[in-house]
């Protein structure tokens, strides 16, 4: 068999970031310095401080390096042998099922997972635990965007074009999206579409350094866009700038579509979103303006109880303005996580099997179950999504294992969901470090990280990387994929044998799975990947060129039209009102990822963003009577939250911002509100009602 994994070689490795979706290519030295790969066509050598600083928590100063099972005497987590806690953990999940049947068990998996390990988590769930409760966190990340994209093309990908299309179009119309500080490499692609004469709107309520690159700025209100989306519609209708024969000969389901723009007349989406007419109006001219234009999202409209809804209107202004399939043209969303796209193709998702197959489609179960060597019928259905998961613990689920999430931090209503695990009977967390959530573990698994294991990740195009074991890691530490093996030989033992440990034989099963489904695959091989700079899927055929630009021909839907989707707006789940007069909106700053499980570990990184804070207008913090760097506190119907004061004239003067990525008194997810999109079931992020107080 064609192994890459080589042991310990003398010269760097080729490999790839472990943080975001943008998976920049890099080099791993044998003594672990970084650093940016010049011949890698996405980042072209760039890296940003948390890419640069990333083998800092390969250091086994910050991170596990041996299982930890809570005492029955103490109540701590000591540390005990492999044996020990693998037993332990299959004895809690073996209790679980037996008193209260399969569904008992829950797993919760994470988009930083490695294809293999999705495929894997996904597999383990349905086979050896038989349960329908698993979801995981990109549920909480781009899930509106892949429902809206479902809807309108027939097929999820986040961008359906590589990003080098984007200096070559005429306008991109940003929305919800800060790359300055979430994809600082990716600002170049921005920087050249100007240097080549297009131009940039940037639409989010707080005047961010991506912001400030644009051509036109608009500030709506958080949980807005939908009406500011139609009022743009609106006024390509009304001054005939749809594209009549491209919306007749590639799409359906126009006339209902516009008649609800019809309906959101330019002075009323003002009176919604606080952006004057003529800055709307402004915006149509640059963007059905232009020749080529790309609409592109991300969590500003996605993560809002109607970001389903939400970016259907952004997708029916790209639609209505003829760019979805056209050269350097179209709609995109920007996924988040370093497998943000892979993870939610493989199986890891309530609703879903390898391949992006329906798990609710008879003829998916077969063609899976095939594979895995199972009966059809044995395959459990649809489970919970990710919040509603959470929500459930310590009712009708008894047992979590959890795999690559850290949602003490990250989880919507946060003190709830701390509350909810909590009151298991049992938890148990791999992960590299002892996050917020592996403190409240049963027992805690240490495992392998990016730079020692071998893995396959699918970045924010579509294109499928090899991630490059570089490293040998501690003694102490298994992999992922050994924890499942484990797992299943204590739990299942006939089924072990479809747990391998080497990921590139699980990736040759995932290739199996998903041949023929939406996701395909099958004609990706390690062997082509540690040669080229990826492909795109789909890939159906051995050695096939894959496929960087989708819809050119047809779009996915059986008549290879795409979709409008009628849409009109409707207020926040939480809008401010008398006790709770403000806005508050939530997102990230460059120096830290996520909950911060991994770069709070990091001495620069925590230097260059030490703790929360709440960023406000100076004109509410005169209201206030609040000066710079004092702490406030903001309440919402969740809780409370405190942090120092940050003033920026930025932000809109009725909204306040916090970054997510701390735990303690200033978690901002104590504070929001997990109002569910009806869709994708995204809680509602980026808004809810709250109070600021000095105090
Ligand atoms: N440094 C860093 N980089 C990261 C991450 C990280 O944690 N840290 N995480 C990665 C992941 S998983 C993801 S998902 C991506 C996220 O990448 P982004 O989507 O760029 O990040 P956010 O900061 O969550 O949100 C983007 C912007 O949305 C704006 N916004 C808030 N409310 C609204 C609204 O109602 N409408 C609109 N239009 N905009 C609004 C915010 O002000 C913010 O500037 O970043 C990835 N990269
Ligand atoms: N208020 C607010 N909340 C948000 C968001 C927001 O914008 N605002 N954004 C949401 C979004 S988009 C996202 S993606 C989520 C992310 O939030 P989380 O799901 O909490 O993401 P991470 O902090 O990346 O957690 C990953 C955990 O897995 C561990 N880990 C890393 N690699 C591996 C591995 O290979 N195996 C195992 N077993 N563990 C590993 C890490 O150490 C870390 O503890 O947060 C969401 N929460
Ligand atoms: S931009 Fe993303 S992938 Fe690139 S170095 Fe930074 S965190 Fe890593
Ligand atoms: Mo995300």
């Amino acid at each position: 068999m064609h192994t890459v994994t080589a042991s310990e070689p003398p010269a760097p490795t080729a490999t790839h970031c472990p943080y975001c979706a943008l998976q920049c290519g890099m080099r791993v030295a044998p003594d672990a310095t970084v650093s940016g790969r010049e011949d890698f066509p996405v980042n072209r050598g760039a890296l940003c401080g948390k890419g640069q600083s990333a083998a800092e928590v390969l250091s086994s100063r910050v991170r596990l390096t041996g299982p930890l099972v809570r005492s029955a005497t103490t109540g701590r987590l000591e540390p005990a042998g492999w044996d020990e806690a693998l037993d332990t953990i299959a004895a809690g999940l073996d209790r679980a099922r037996t008193a209260h049947g399969p569904d008992a068990n829950a797993v919760f998996g994470g988009g930083g997972l490695t294809n293999e390990k999705a495929y894997a988590l996904g597999k383990f769930a349905r086979t050896v635990l038989r349960t329908s409760q698993i979801d995981y966190n990109g549920r909480f990340c781009m899930s509106s965007a892949a429902a809206a994209g479902q809807l309108a093309f027939g097929l999820d990908r986040g961008l359906p074009f590589p990003l080098e299309d984007i200096p070559r179009t005429g306008c991109v119309l940003l929305v919800g999206s800060n790359p300055a500080e979430t994809m600082p490499p990716a600002l170049r692609y921005l920087t050249e579409l100007k240097a080549n004469g297009g131009t940039l709107i940037v639409v989010d309520p707080r005047r961010t350094r991506t912001a400030e690159l644009a051509d036109l700025h608009l500030a709506p209100r958080p949980g807005t866009d939908l009406a500011l989306a139609l009022g743009m519609l609106h006024l390509v209708v009304a001054q005939g700038r749809a594209d009549e024969a491209y919306i007749r000969e590639r799409t359906s389901g126009w006339e209902g579509a516009r008649a609800a723009a019809m309906a959101h007349w330019p002075e009323y989406v003002e009176r919604v979103t606080g952006v004057p007419v003529p800055r709307l109006r402004e915006a149509v001219d640059l963007f059905a303006g232009a020749g080529e234009a790309m609409v592109l999202t991300a969590r500003g409209p996605e993560q809002q109880a109607k970001g389903t809804d939400t970016v259907s209107a952004w997708i029916n202004l790209a639609l209505a303005t003829g760019r979805p399939g056209r050269p350097h043209s179209g709609y995109g969303c920007l996924t988040g996580q370093g497998n943000g796209q892979g993870g939610r193709e493989h199986g890891q998702k309530a609703d879903q099997l390898p391949g992006y197959r329906k798990l609710a489609d008879p003829a998916a179960r077969a063609h899976v179950a095939g594979v895995w060597g199972v009966d059809p019928d044995s395959l459990p259905g649809p489970g919970r999504s990710a919040y509603e998961l959470l929500d459930a613990l310590g009712g009708d689920i008894r047992a979590l294992l959890l795999m690559g999430s850290n949602p003490v931090v990250s989880a919507p209503r946060a003190a709830h969901v701390e509350q909810r695990l909590r009151s298991l009977d049992f938890l148990a967390v791999a992960d590299v470090v002892l996050s917020e959530t592996a403190e409240l573990a049963d027992v805690v698994l240490p495992v392998t990280q990016w730079a020692e294991e071998t893995g396959t990740v699918t970045n924010l195009e579509g294109r499928v990387l090899l991630r490059r074991r570089a490293l040998t890691p501690p003694d102490g530490v298994r992999s992922d994929l050994e924890v499942l093996r484990e797992l299943a030989a204590r739990l299942a033992p006939d089924l072990e044998k479809g747990f391998p440990a080497d990921p590139e034989e699980v990736f040759g099963e995932l290739r199996r799975a998903s041949a023929g489904g939406p996701a395909d695959y099958a004609g990706i091989s390690y062997e082509r990947l540690a040669q080229g700079d990826g492909v795109f899927w789909p890939c159906p055929e051995p050695d096939g060129a894959g496929t960087p630009r989708l819809f050119l021909d047809r779009f996915a839907h059986e008549d290879g039209r795409a979709r409008f989707v009628p849409v009109t707006h409707r207020p926040a789940a939480e809008e401010p009102d008398a006790e709770y007069p403000v806005h508050l909106t939530t997102g990230r700053v460059v120096a830290q990822y996520q909950s911060g499980a991994q770069t709070r570990r990091v001495d620069e990184l925590n230097r260059a963003a030490p703790g929360p804070f709440v960023e406000l207008h100076p004109r509410l913090a005169a209201r206030l009577g609040v000066a710079e760097g004092e702490d406030v506190a903001v309440v919402s119907r969740r809780g409370r939250a405190v942090a120092p004061a940050r003033l920026t004239p930025g932000i809109r003067p009725d909204t306040v911002f916090m970054p997510f990525h701390w735990p303690g008194p200033g978690r901002a997810n104590t504070l929001t509100n997990p109002a569910l999109d009806p869709t994708s079931r995204m809680p509602e992020f980026k808004v809810c009602a709250v109070r600021v107080e000095r105090v």
